[in-house]
């Protein structure tokens, strides 16, 4: 029982429609968002079932990872959990997780539906609006059970959706805790600008056991609007983070921004040395003829970075299959990986 890398997150099937910007004005969502639904926003998830080209495929963020990274690591290699409902959308959760080999140890809900998350696609800007429903419901308590806990004390790599910190933020602390005590590694994504700036304190209670946080620039700009930086500079953002108390000193925090097309950043800080390590990596373009939507970008490039950890790679190496999976991801309709497998 292998299983190398264990990830928790919210499991959501996505129901992907192209809408024009009045559609996003009528419910006054931005082009280019991640945000949990508002009762005004329900009829959304009715009225998306019946537009023209609605796509359903698997999503919520850490499974698109843990998808991704069992894409590209030997069979067995991820254990993904999260908690679903008894309905034929878990059915479809499974069916896709298993078409790359995912296993997941889901906690079950016996009456509440399976979260969906409306991907509303306008050009290359995503709106995601999510009913978390039984993805709301993940208890710690699922972990501790004898059948779970062994996939946490077999595991050596760990990883975190942030958007599961509007859920729950114990069991996200369950797994720093046990990472932090047996010098394993801990990876947390921020996953939305609305984590940071309305999930704070979770966070903030989360991150001493993170060895590597990953965000975007948008993201990284509401971590510093909402602990109140005073900068907006990137490097100085992630200086600022790579240097918050960790729970294990024996392993740097690494920050890592992705910025779009534009090059990968990542400051790593020793806390014995006190010193920053600061680098870029450039992006490899992709013609944007080829681009399908960018639905899961960020994901797919943390499922590469992550499958890369999980191999050994060193830091820029599995940057560089963060970069490669993420474009290989964009030419796919959805948070997909392209088969016949691809290999880096
Ligand atoms: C708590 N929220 C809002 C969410 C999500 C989410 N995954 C977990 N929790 N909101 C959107 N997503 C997922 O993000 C992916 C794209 O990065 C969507 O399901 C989509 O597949």
């Amino acid at each position: 029982m292998s299983y190398e890398l264990v990830c928790l997150g919210n499991p959501l099937l996505d129901l992907q429609v192209d809408v024009e910007k009045s559609y996003l004005d009528k419910y006054s969502l931005k082009e280019n968002d991640a945000i949990l639904a508002e009762p005004n926003h329900m009829p959304i998830f009715e009225e998306v079932l019946g537009m023209n080209g609605l796509k359903i495929v698997a999503g919520g963020a850490a499974q698109n990872t843990a998808r991704g990274a069992q894409y590209l690591l030997p069979a067995k290699s991820v254990i993904y959990f999260g908690s679903v409902g008894k309905d034929v959308y878990a059915d479809k959760l499974i069916e896709a997780n298993k078409s790359v080999g995912l296993e997941t140890a889901y906690m079950v809900q016996d009456d509440i539906a399976t979260g969906k998350c409306a991907a509303l696609i306008n050009g290359v800007n995503r709106s995601l609006v999510t009913d978390l429903a039984a993805a709301n419901h993940f208890k710690p308590s699922h972990l501790e059970k004898p059948e779970n806990w062994k996939f946490v004390e077999g595991g050596k790599i760990f990883y975190i959706g942030g958007f599961h910190l509007t859920v729950s933020p114990a069991a996200i602390e369950l797994l720093g805790k046990h990472a932090a005590k047996e010098n394993k590694t801990f990876i947390m994504n921020l996953s939305a600008p609305f984590i940071p700036e309305f999930f704070k304190d979770a966070l903030d209670r989360c991150v001493p056991y993170a060895d590597y946080i990953i965000c975007n620039e948008s993201e990284a700009a509401a971590y510093a609007k909402s602990h109140e930086l005073g900068t907006e500079d990137l490097t100085k953002i992630a200086e600022y983070i790579a240097a918050l108390p960790k729970a294990n000193s024996a392993k740097p925090r690494t920050v890592i921004f992705t910025q779009g097309t534009e090059s990968t950043l990542s400051v790593a800080y020793d806390t014995s040395s006190k010193k920053y390590t600061t680098t870029t990596y450039p992006v490899h373009p992709l013609e944007a003829s080829k681009i399908a939507d960018t639905n899961g970008a960020g994901d797919a490039f943390a499922a590469g970075f992550t499958a890369g950890l999980v191999e050994g790679k060193d830091l820029a190496k599995s940057i560089d299959v963060g970069h490669w999976l993420a474009s290989l991801s964009i030419q796919e309709i959805g948070p997909s990986y392209p088969f016949p497998k691809q290999t880096y």
